[in-house]
């Protein structure tokens, strides 16, 4: 496997100054989740080091990834927000020989979620929002409810993240709806 500082020499050859230094950060965050959550700290590190590896590829690039490799169809009808994770995670595998299944399914589910998280599926997603970088309303929100409690961290970055898309009439990619679904308080 490359050694972290190769990692981060390929990381930073694919991404800008500013969306690099936000792998860092969220790498950085990562490691302390999986501390105070007892998860496995190298895992969690590596996975948020090369989340976004994929993030500035050209959309021809993923097209024809999706067309090639039989991905869901359906993926064709949205953009890079949903792709650089869920097909990210293969050039991810292909450029950065990572064949970790459980850092590769961060990286596939660090966008949208997912109804049933695994440890470090929850501490990259909730990494990737609450970094010391973000700024957006509700981040301090954000931050303590995670630090509490990571599920619940999860919970809160679900609901504000919908909330936000349809606010913006975004397209709504289905995945994100079950994660919403699976992970929205229930109500009688
Ligand atoms: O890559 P980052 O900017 O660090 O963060 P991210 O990968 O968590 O999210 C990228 C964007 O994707 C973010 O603005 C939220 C958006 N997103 C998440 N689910 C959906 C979505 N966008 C659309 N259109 N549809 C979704 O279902
Ligand atoms: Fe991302
Ligand atoms: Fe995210
Ligand atoms: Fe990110």
């Amino acid at each position: 496997p490359y050694t972290r500082a190769e990692l981060v020499e390929k990381v930073a050859a694919n991404l800008s100054t500013s969306r690099f230094e936000h792998c860092l950060r969220v790498e950085q965050t990562a490691i302390e989740l999986a501390r105070q959550n007892g998860a496995d700290v190298e895992r969690a590190a590596i996975a948020g080091l090369v989340h976004d590896y994929a993030k500035q590829l050209p959309d021809e690039t993923f097209i024809a990834a999706i067309q090639a490799n039989h991905f869901d169809p359906d993926l064709l009808n949205y953009g890079n927000a949903i792709w650089h994770g869920v097909v990210g995670a293969y050039f991810i595998e292909r450029d950065l020989g990572i064949h970790d299944d459980i850092i590769l399914n961060a990286i596939r589910r660090h966008t949208i979620g997912a109804p049933e998280m695994t440890l470090i599926d929850q501490i990259l997603f909730v990494a990737d929002f609450i970094e010391p970088g973000r700024d957006f309303p509700g981040i301090e929100q954000a931050r303590q409810t995670a630090k509490a409690d990571l599920a619940a961290g999860v919970r809160y970055e679900i609901l504000n993240t919908l909330s936000f898309l349809i606010k913006g009439q975004k397209k709504i990619y289905p995945k994100t709806i079950d994660t919403y679904n699976a992970w929205v308080p229930t109500q009688e």
